[in-house]
Formats: C-alpha cells, sequence, structure tokens
C-alpha cells in the first residue's frame, strides 16, 4: 500500500496513524508513528480513545516519493509485560541495531517504556520480556548525540500519569502541581552502550524563560506537556514539546542534551483536532517537521494522520512559526 507523499498532506490513508517518529537510515525517511484504532468508545483527559495495538513502519525514499507502509513491526500482544495502548514510539540506531521504544500500560495500568530490537529498519522487531528498569510515563524520543552516547527524553501530563510521579514513586491520586510553581518538565536517562536500560535514574528537565525563570505550571501556552523530541542544529540542543492543553508546538535551546534549556518560541500552531505530536529531521540539506493532525478524520481525537513539512530557520537559529494551513 503506498500514497505519494505531498508536504501537509496525509502520508497514508489506509489506516489511522500519528505521533510520527522520523528518522533518515540507509539514505532514506523511516517513520516510526502510532497507530490509532477506528473505533467509537469514550474520549476523555485519561487517553483512553487511544486504544492503540500495534505499530507499523512506513519509508520514503524521498519527500515527493511514494510512502511504503512495511506492515505490523510489533504487536502488543507479544510483548509480555504489557497490556494495553501502545502510544507514541521513537527509533534509534546503535550498535548495528535498530531500536524502538515504546510505551504501553504494564498489567498493573501504570505506563511503563519498553524497548524492541531489530537488524532492519523496517522491523519486525523483538521486545525485551520486561520495560525498562526506572521507566515511567510516556512518549520516549532517543537521541544519539555525535559522540555517539544516547539519551532519551520522556514523560506526558494526564493520561501520560507524568504528574503522578512527582515523589519519584506512583501515587494514583497525586495533587496536579501549583498553578503559581514550577511546571514539570520532561524526564531524561542517558541508555546503557547496549541501549537496553538506563545508565541512572532519569532526572527532570528545567525549562526556563529567557530571565532564567523555570516557566511555571500555570504558563500552559509554554510550559511542557507531552511529546518530547530532541535535535542539534549548530552545535545547539532544541528540546521541542507540545503544550497539549494549548495545542502548540514550541521549543528551548540548550548547550547540553540535559539542559538547562530556554524557551524561544513556538514551533507550529494549533492543528485540527486536540493534539499534535511531532519529530524534526534533517534530509538532503533540508529540514522537516513530521506531525500529525485529524483531519482525515474531519476532526475526531484520536483517528489521526501523519504528516510532514519543511521548517526552517532564521539566522539567529530561531525557527519560523509554521501555520499548518497557511495563511
Ligand atoms: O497517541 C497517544 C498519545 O497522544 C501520545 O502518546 C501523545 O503524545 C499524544 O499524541
Amino acid at each position: 500500500m503506498s500514497n505519494q507523499a505531498k508536504p501537509n498532506q496525509p502520508l497514508v490513508t489506509h489506516i489511522y496513524t500519528a505521533d510520527p517518529s522520523a528518522h533518515v537510515f540507509n539514505g532514506k525517511i523511516y517513520i516510526y508513528p502510532s497507530h490509532d484504532l477506528d473505533h467509537d468508545g469514550p474520549d476523555n483527559d485519561n487517553g483512553d480513545q487511544y486504544k492503540m495495538e500495534d505499530y507499523h513502519v512506513f519509508s520514503m525514499d524521498d519527500v515527493d516519493g511514494p510512502v511504503v507502509d512495511h506492515g505490523e513491526v510489533l504487536h502488543v500482544r507479544d510483548v509480555k509485560w504489557a497490556s494495553k495502548q501502545m502510544w507514541a514510539p521513537d527509533a534509534a540506531l546503535k550498535n548495528d541495531t535498530y531500536y524502538l521504544y515504546f510505551p504501553a500500560r504494564d498489567h498493573d495500568g501504570i505506563f511503563r517504556i519498553g524497548v524492541a530490537t531489530s537488524k532492519n529498519p523496517e522491523g519486525p522487531f523483538t521486545p525485551e520480556d520486561n520495560y525498562i528498569e526506572g521507566s515511567f510515563s510516556i512518549d520516549p524520543a532517543v537521541f544519539v548525540d555525535e559522540d555517539d552516547r544516547a539519551y532519551m527524553y520522556f514523560g506526558g501530563l494526564w493520561g501520560g500519569q507524568l504528574e503522578k510521579w512527582q515523589t519519584g514513586e506512583f501515587v494514583a491520586d497525586a495533587p496536579d502541581p501549583d498553578v503559581n510553581g514550577p511546571a514539570l518538565g520532561p524526564m531524561v536517562a542517558e541508555l546503557n552502550d547496549d541501549m537496553l536500560g538506563f545508565k541512572s535514574a532519569p532526572q527532570e528537565i528545567s525549562i526556563v524563560d529567557e530571565d532564567g525563570n523555570p516557566l511555571l505550571a500555570g504558563d500552559e501556552e509554554r510550559r511542557y506537556f507531552e511529546g518530547p523530541w530532541m535535535h542539534k542544529y549548530n552545535g545547539k540542543y532544541y528540546l521541542s514539546y507540545s503544550t497539549g492543553s494549548t495545542h502548540y508546538l514550541v521549543y528551548a535551546i540548550s548547550d547540553s542534551p540535559t539542559g538547562p534549556f530556554v524557551y524561544k518560541g513556538r514551533i507550529l500552531e494549533p492543528v485540527i483536532g486536540w493534539t499534535t505530536h511531532h519529530s524534526i529531521v534533517e534530509f538532503k540539506d533540508k529540514w522537516y517537521l513530521f506531525y500529525h493532525d485529524s483531519s482525515l478524520s474531519e476532526g475526531v481525537n484520536h483517528k489521526r494522520c501523519i504528516k510532514f513539512t519543511e521548517l526552517k530557520y532564521n539566522e539567529d537559529g530561531t525557527i519560523v512559526t509554521i501555520k499548518p494551513y497557511g495563511d
């Protein structure tokens, strides 16, 4: 099954897809998205509408070529530790091995992050028996730096349970952070050389404003919600993420992969649907933003479609804000 890729159009239309993590492997773009199920069940802040069970991998030889569906590469029935909701994944290449990182609820209903491996970027992927020790919440994004050190960024509020880990333990009825206090940041953990575990306990990332003050929990237009992504441009580390309730994709910059990061601005204005979730990748000397909206289902929150568009920088390294449907 293949569609012809076009900017700002659904990359595939035969299934619903979301959360596209794009990477360039072997000179091609590979996309690792979520696979949204077509159902009419409940839709709530707990994320019950996102009932995903499996992953497909897609590839594109070029940004104006066909989009190839490599089929189902991992199903929840094959993951011993997981019960349901295989949400936004990411992939990485190291040790001549492709690693697929994915969140799911464990058998106690707690989101954890697992890993599966393959010798091919298009899978299929073989899962480890257990989730990564010390992992929790959702939306893993793995960045392998130029020195070959690898970092996982993760965490999402509300359905993603990040606020339930404020004490370091899972507290089912944990209060939300005070709106006048610092916002919760995403988590980062360096991965072991084998890419299957954390080198040390995950640390919270600090995101500050231009004066060095932490963004506040009530600052919903700028504070972290979910969907972290890391990329490097001109030697600087760009942490980008979704603001969730206000529907923006925004970014912050640092000299270090673990921060602190200084908030810089918006990447993408709101799309059709509740969330978007993105990745940023360089391909043939241009930069691209992969994202999703709900246009394929005419606005149904959990029936989404992956898209891409070119991303441009200003001379000072800031990103030009993208309007998803033009002016
Ligand atoms: O796709 C399920 C969840 O919705 C993802 O984990 C979030 O980032 C949001 O896109």
